[in-house]
Formats: C-alpha cells, sequence, structure tokens
C-alpha cells in the first residue's frame, strides 16, 4: 500500500514549504519536490492545499462508564468522527474504580479500543492508593507503554484523589519518569456548592455553573502546581477553562516550572450563557466539567494560547444523548457531565485561530497535533512530517466552508455544542497510517484498523528536572564538627 501527496504546501509546527510526501508501509518514505509516482502508489492531489501532519486529540472518553451510564460514542464511531474533521490519534483514559486494579481496568479499556479506526493511547487515572497501586504504576510504565498518570480532583465520592494520593501517586511518578496530569477542581467546594444550591431549590442545569465557580479550578491549579513543584514532577492540566487556571500556569511556568496547560476547543468558544437557556435539553447538553465560563474566560484562554502558557487544545469528547442527560432532569447534580467534540476541533481552531490572526499556520499545526506529540513523548513518531514518522497526514483546503450541525456530523450524540457555526478551511483529505480513511466527505474508516501506541517515559523535560533535582539535593549537617560536610 503506497500513496503520494502531490502538489500540496507543507505547514507543520515550524516550517511552511512545497513539497511531495511518498508514503509506504505505513511511514512516510519521501519528502521532496515534483517526486515521481511510484508505480501502483494511490495519488492525493493537494495542489492549492496545505499539508499537515493529522490533528492528536489528548483528551477523549470513548464509551465511558460514567454517573450511572455510558458514553454514547465508542472507539469506532469517535475515531471516525475524528478522522472526519482531521483528528488522526486520540489519547483515552483508563479510569479505575477506587480500589480496582489499575492493569485490570487498563485491560477492560484495551478491549473496548481494539475497534478503533485510528492509533490511540491511554493516560491512566490514579483514583486511590495503597501499595498495589503504585507496585501496578511500575508495571504500566516498564511493561503497557504508559507515561502519564490523570488524577481527577473533582468528583467527590466517585473518582476524586485526594491530596494524599496525589502526594503518592506524583511521587511514584517522578520515580518512574512519567507525567502527571489532573483536572483541577476542588471536589469538596463543589460538593458543598452543589447540595447548597440544591437546598435552596436551584434544580435545574442553571445551577451546575454555580456549584463550580472559576475560583474552585484556580485553587486546584494552584494546589496542583505547588505539590508538582515541591515533588519536582512534571505537571500537564488538562481543559483549562478558566483565566484562574491559567494564570497559576502562567505564574508558575514564568517561573520555571514545568507546567504545561491544555485547553478545549468548547471553551475557547462557548460561554455560560447556554445553561440559561429555557430549554433543559440544550442547557443539559452542555453540562460538563469545569463548566463554560463567562466571557472574559475565552479571551484569556486565547491569549494565554497565543502567549503559549497552554500547549495543547483537545475536546474532553465525552458524550451523552438526551435521555441520559434527562437523569438530571430534578436534579442538576445527576446530569452526565460530558460534551462532544472530536470532528470539530481542527475546524473551529482553524477558524477562529487562524482566521482572525490570532494563531499562525504553524502555531496551529503544533497545539492541534507537534505539542502534544513532544509533551506525551511520541515525538516525531507522531506529530510530525518527516521521513520514518507515522504516515498520519491531513490534507487543507483554507477556502472550504462548512456549517457544523448535529444533523451532518458523524459523531454518535444528538446535539452539537457548535450547532449553526459555519467555519472556513477544512480537511479534504484524512491520511493514517499511509492510507485515505476519509476523502471528500466520504469516510473509508476500518474498524479495527488503529494501533495501541506506546509511549515511552523520561522525555527530555525529565532529564533536566532530574539534573535540577540533583543540583539542589541538601548536605547533611556533621553535628561533631559543627561545619556543614563539603558538597
Ligand atoms: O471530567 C472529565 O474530563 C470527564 C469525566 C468528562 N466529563 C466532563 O464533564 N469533562
Ligand atoms: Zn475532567
Ligand atoms: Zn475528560
Amino acid at each position: 500500500m503506497s500513496l503520494i501527496i502531490k502538489g500540496g504546501t507543507i505547514v507543520t509546527a515550524d516550517r511552511t514549504y512545497k513539497a511531495d510526501i511518498y508514503c509506504a508501509d505505513g511511514v512516510i518514505k519521501q519528502i521532496g519536490e515534483n517526486l515521481e509516482t511510484p508505480q501502483g502508489a494511490e495519488v492525493v492531489d493537494a495542489s492549492g492545499q496545505y499539508v499537515m501532519p493529522g490533528g492528536i486529540d489528548p483528551h477523549t472518553h470513548m464509551e465511558l462508564p460514567f454517573m450511572g451510564t455510558v458514553a454514547s460514542e465508542d472507539f469506532f464511531s469517535g475515531t471516525s468522527a475524528g478522522a472526519a474533521g482531521g483528528t488522526t490519534m486520540i489519547i483515552d483514559f483508563v479510569i479505575p474504580s477506587p480500589k480496582q486494579s489499575l492493569l485490570e481496568a487498563y485491560d477492560t479499556w484495551r478491549g473496548w479500543a481494539e475497534k478503533s479506526a485510528t492509533d490511540y493511547s491511554f493516560h491512566v487515572a490514579v483514583t486511590w492508593w495503597d501499595d498495589s497501586v503504585s507496585e501496578e504504576m511500575g508495571v504500566l510504565v516498564k511493561e503497557r507503554g504508559v507515561n502519564s498518570f490523570k488524577h481527577f480532583m473533582a468528583y467527590k465520592g466517585a473518582i476524586m484523589a485526594d491530596d494524599e494520593v496525589l502526594v503518592n501517586s506524583f511521587t511514584r511518578a517522578r520515580e518512574l519518569g512519567a507525567i502527571v496530569t489532573v483536572h483541577a477542581e476542588n471536589g469538596e467546594l463543589v460538593y458543598t456548592l452543589q447540595n447548597e444550591l440544591y437546598a435552596k431549590g436551584l434544580t435545574g442545569p442553571e445551577a451546575h455553573p454555580l456549584s463550580r465557580p472559576a475560583e474552585v479550578e484556580g485553587e486546584a491549579a494552584n494546589r496542583a502546581i505547588r505539590i508538582a513543584q515541591v515533588l519536582d514532577v512534571p505537571l500537564y492540566i488538562v481543559h483549562n477553562s478558566a483565566k484562574d487556571a491559567l494564570n497559576e500556569i502562567a505564574r508558575a511556568r514564568g517561573e520555571g516550572q514545568r507546567v504545561y496547560g491544555e485547553v478545549l476547543a468548547g471553551h475557547l468558544l462557548i460561554d455560560d450563557s447556554v445553561y440559561r437557556h429555557p430549554d433543559f435539553e440544550f442547557a443539559a447538553a452542555h453540562v460538563m466539567s469545569p463548566p463554560f465560563r463567562p466571557k472574559e474566560h475565552q479571551k484569556a484562554l486565547w491569549q494565554g494560547l497565543q502567549a503559549g502558557h497552554l500547549q495543547t487544545t483537545a475536546t474532553d469528547h465525552c458524550c451523552f444523548c438526551a435521555p441520559q442527560k434527562a437523569a438530571g432532569k430534578d436534579d442538576f447534580r445527576k446530569i452526565p457531565n460530558g460534551t462532544g467534540g472530536i470532528e470539530d476541533r481542527m475546524g473551529v481552531l482553524w477558524h477562529h485561530g487562524v482566521n482572525t490572526g490570532r494563531l499562525t499556520m504553524n502555531e496551529f499545526v503544533a497545539v492541534t497535533s507537534t505539542n502534544a506529540a513532544k509533551i506525551f513523548n511520541i515525538y516525531p513518531r507522531k506529530g510530525a512530517i518527516v521521513e520514518g514518522a507515522d504516515a498520519d497526514i491531513i490534507v487543507w483546503d483554507a477556502e472550504k466552508s462548512r456549517t457544523i450541525s448535529a444533523k451532518t456530523h458523524h459523531q454518535n450524540v444528538d446535539f452539537n455544542i457548535f450547532e449553526g457555526m459555519t467555519v472556513k478551511g477544512a480537511n479534504t483529505v484524512t491520511i493514517s497510517q499511509g492510507k485515505v480513511v476519509y476523502k471528500d466527505g466520504e469516510l473509508r474508516t476500518e474498524k479495527g484498523a488503529g494501533r495501541y501506541i506506546d509511549r515511552p517515559v523520561f522525555a527530555s523535560y525529565y532529564d533536566a528536572l532530574q539534573i535540577k533535582r540533583k543540583t539542589e539535593e541538601p548536605t547533611p549537617v556533621n553535628r561533631k564538627s559543627g561545619k556543614t560536610e563539603a558538597a
């Protein structure tokens, strides 16, 4: 199976140039001007279009069992919808129940993900602690290709990690050379505010954002940053929705701490007015955590992305249909949290990022693909257009307009948070492992074609952190001599 992409302009995170790309055996074999078309190779005509690394969505939850139901998008339909929108890899989450073996949960999710159409990997959540968790984190790193561990600081009574779990898990991750990631909301505060609001008779979705104000996110972001700072472990904060969290990240990064920040396409474009919509289904369809925020937060998040305080974009694709959301009809605390977006992230970020001048095309590639590959240590296999990289590539027509709608999207959910939005700029072709999986509106994905992608530990930033730690090693005072022993 070989394929040649002719006549396009290649756009990577660091340069823009005209060249053809020849792919065979699932990888990029040759990049150069006016390449010969080898016998039997499929030709993709990219003239007048851009050619970019396929999008990497580092935050999805396909078929997640959550809040008494299961997300409606499975690994095949979700990765296919991603391919339709220019995303060629996801990093999903294994989320063990408290007291459940991490390895057992990992095997369960691996089974579900077998049906994926494009490549995938997993962050593993640490939702409880004892020696066996520490032990299994070691097995996951050394034998299962896991290099990132997730911690939900919210969801009290379910999967919330308290400070004891955070400190133990962060310490263990450092020993293993893994990065830690957090959902930063103070779960105790959320729990108290939820119950107070409900007791006051505020039972509708309009209470959801009131129960998790931006300060609740800012506190948790700061707490995670400070714990990571003291323990010398790199930290990645997922779905930053508020300037309260962004400011904590910017402060820490300004002081040289290795903290990375992710922002969702939805949080960049949607505000909290959605929760005051009179229609329950519309408002409930937007219930996710952290919630969509007042407008000034969107402005700050775009600035954070432009300034480099936030490095990646994602979707947190976690879909629940109206009948599922109706579980919270009389009690907002029971509305399954989650929204979709995997099919629209690339288009909405190009339209509101590149077409507005907020982002260059190269920055667009960085925040939709390359940075995630670097942080999660799979660059340049992923997120790059270089010889030897996986042939995960999109052909992008900057002039192509489309209007987003649940009526036409490929996502397996009955709602689209970007409903009615017209965006200019779209992938015309998506290539996964050197095969065309989407072309001019037609999905050609195959169930099970996706591969699990191992992610090695000790990314380069890790070594730097360990060197810093060594140089700051405290020296014991020799009480007999009364002098500090020479370092
Ligand atoms: O918190 C998450 O990331 C998962 C449970 C998806 N739901 C959500 O509201 N973000
Ligand atoms: Zn989350
Ligand atoms: Zn999530």
